[in-house]
């Protein structure tokens, strides 16, 4: 089945496994979807591939059975391999085109970017969503690309047709800003992970998005 992006405005949340915190994939992606998450992405940037795997299969289960498609972090192989509903990928991670043609059709793919280019070569890539970031600072990612505010969600509303999703130190304070900065989606880990009820962190996110 060809997986779809959910309506805007959406809530797109990221499972980093740097923030399990001896916490289930399956159980937190249905408490994230029950707070009201539409899009999900399993990120495991420090973990084997073994165990990325293997919570890739975990996650794909969970998803399935909340009905919420879940993309796989930078791994068309692992996406595959568990059926995942596509990949997201960065600047520095295999070119977007090149894992498309990875994946089964009608898998989702998105791109990550940082600046006005990137957005713009985005435009001509066979991607799904663009995100943008970071929006504001955060200390979630090593090494994040310089902040770039809301006024690349602006440009980039304006710059594409593609969905707009922000990502990068977005709270539930802030996310009714972004969604009328131009976004579709706001793209989140800590504000939802770093909190215990992540089923109540996603509601509050979920009504600020309107
Ligand atoms: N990518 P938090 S910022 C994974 O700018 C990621 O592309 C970013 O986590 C980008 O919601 C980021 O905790 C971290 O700030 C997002």
């Amino acid at each position: 089945m060809p997986a779809v992006l959910p309506p805007a405005p959406f809530l797109y949340a990221i499972l980093d496994t740097d923030f399990l915190a001896g916490r289930s994939v399956g159980a937190l992606v249905a408490d994230l979807v029950a707070g009201g998450a539409g899009l999900l992405q399993l990120r495991a940037g420090r973990e084997s591939d073994e165990r990325f795997l293997a919570l890739a299969r975990e996650g794909v289960a969970a998803s399935r059975a909340a009905g919420v498609p879940l993309l796989i972090n930078d791994r068309p192989d692992i996406a595959r391999v568990v059926g995942a509903d596509g990949v997201h990928v960065g600047q520095e991670d295999l070119p977007a085109d090149v894992v498309r043609g990875l994946l089964p059709a009608g898998a989702l793919v998105g791109l990550s970017t940082h600046d006005a280019a990137q957005v713009e070569e985005a435009g001509r890539m066979p991607v799904d969503y663009v995100a943008v970031g970071p929006v504001f600072p955060t200390h979630t990612k090593d090494r994040p690309s310089p902040v770039v505010g809301l006024d690349l969600v602006r440009w980039a509303r304006t710059a594409t047709r593609l969905p707009v999703v922000a990502i990068g130190g977005i709270t539930s304070g802030t996310a009714g800003a972004v969604i009328a900065a131009g976004a579709d989606a706001v793209a989140v880990i800590s504000g939802l992970l770093s909190e215990r009820e992540v089923d109540r962190a996603a509601a509050r996110f979920r009504e600020a998005l309107g």
